[in-house]
């Protein structure tokens, strides 16, 4: 159906635009690796995209259709990429944009990987790179170089919860043809639609949010032109980091609870951050939510919703931090984020652990920060958990 005219919630449900021939009311796995072609004449035309139809799940599958089109829908794109994780997302945007002698600049704290790749593969390849403090729109502009193709940005940030101001960001980058990329992970399109601000492309692992029960793992790219998407599409398909239909459907599936769960979430993360921030044990708290947010205003202004991601660190540190960790029940201790469980996780050792000190310690990741990602139980579980925990601190 045409979603055109429909509510957010109204397009996580219905949009997507797969019609299955048999009338499965919902668009079913196509588990094929390959689609038979009638003739010999419409192979050739589908491979010289004369006419539109499905020829091997590499180069596109209708259940992975149907996913991205919805992507596609939600942030308003022109079209969308589906890939087998978030890194081959990041990957896909990387390859495609930067060259030999090119430039990037990104947030100094990015989810670990998508930083830690660029400083350590791609100088291989001949392209630099700056990570800084991109919450600042004048550190940005004191690293751009004739040479610089990419802005790449996370907001709010990996682990910092840092929101750089996208309406300035992109004014900046069009002022000296940069194009712009944001991870939209955190927010997902309920929370946040960078497109809208002028940004070129977003990104998403769908791992997180998208997805959202924490049982697959998938990346999702959403292109705001025709060009765009024609050169990230001849790089993904052709590195073969496509998403397979099984994994998509998962994907699709989980989107279409995204508004409710978020709504929840949400709500009880509030809750969560004002109790942490209240309590004496903790020496401070990370949270979009909360008025002490260094960009609460920003954050109240760009996005719809501060989401369920809380960083916050334990008055003694790393140690007390473990204290934490190690002795709550409800909240598993894993990585990862944006799942119906509560999960806790700690950036140092874990998910940036892979970046130097001196990348970590300029992107404020301090060896006592603890993440939170904030499920749908029921917060007074939640609060009881943490409280629990911190008693033994
Ligand atoms: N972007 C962000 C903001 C992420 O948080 C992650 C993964 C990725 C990209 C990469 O996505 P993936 O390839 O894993 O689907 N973040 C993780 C985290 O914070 N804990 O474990 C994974």
């Amino acid at each position: 159906m045409d979603t055109s005219d429909k509510g957010f919630n109204s397009k996580l449900i219905h949009s997507g635009g797969i019609v299955d021939e048999k009338g499965s009311a919902i668009t079913p796995i196509y588990q094929t690796s390959t689609f038979r072609f009638k003739d010999a004449d419409q192979g050739a035309r589908f491979f010289s995209g004369e006419e539109k139809g499905y020829i091997y799940t590499r180069l596109g599958n209708p259940t992975i259709e149907d996913l991205e089109n919805t992507l596609t829908d939600l942030e308003n794109g022109y079209g969308s990429l589906a890939t087998a994780s978030g890194m081959a997302a990041v990957n896909t945007v990387y390859l495609t944009l930067l060259g030999k002698g090119d430039h990037m600049i990104g947030h100094h704290a990015l989810y670990g990987p998508s930083r830690g790749i660029m400083e350590k593969l791609y100088p291989k390849f001949g392209i630099e790179s700056d990570f800084i403090d991109a919450t600042s729109i004048e550190e940005i502009e004191k690293v751009i170089r004739p040479n610089t193709k990419l802005l790449y940005l996370e907001t709010p940030a990996n682990p910092t919860m840092g929101i750089t101001d996208l309406t300035a960001a992109v004014e900046l980058a069009k002022k000296h043809n940069i194009l712009t990329c944001v991870d939209n992970t955190f927010c997902s399109p309920y929370l946040q639609k960078p497109l809208d601000f002028g940004i070129d492309i977003v990104l998403h692992s769908m791992t997180k949010f998208i997805n959202g029960h924490a049982d697959i793992v998938g990346g999702i790219l959403v292109a705001k032109d025709k060009v765009l998407f024609e050169q990230l599409k001849y790089v993904m398909i052709n590195m073969g980091f496509n998403i397979d239909p099984h994994q998509a459907f998962l994907a699709r599936r989980g989107l279409k609870t995204l508004g409710i769960r978020i709504d929840r979430a949400q709500e009880s993360s509030m809750k969560v951050a004002e109790y942490l921030e209240s309590h004496p044990k903790v020496e401070w708290v990370l949270y979009p939510g909360l008025k002490s947010h260094p960009q609460y205003e920003l954050g109240e202004r760009q996005m719809n919703g501060p989401g369920a991601m809380i960083s916050f660190e334990v008055k003694g540190g790393l140690e007390a931090g473990k204290t934490v960790m190690n002795n709550v029940e409800l909240a598993v201790l894993a990585v990862s984020l944006g799942g119906v469980e509560t999960l806790i996780q700690h950036p140092a050792s874990m998910t940036h652990s892979k970046l130097s000190r001196e990348a970590r310690d300029s992107a404020a990741i301090s060896d006592g920060l603890i993440r939170l990602s904030v499920g749908i139980e029921e917060v007074e579980d939640i609060i009881a958990d943490l409280d629990q925990a911190l008693k033994l601190v």
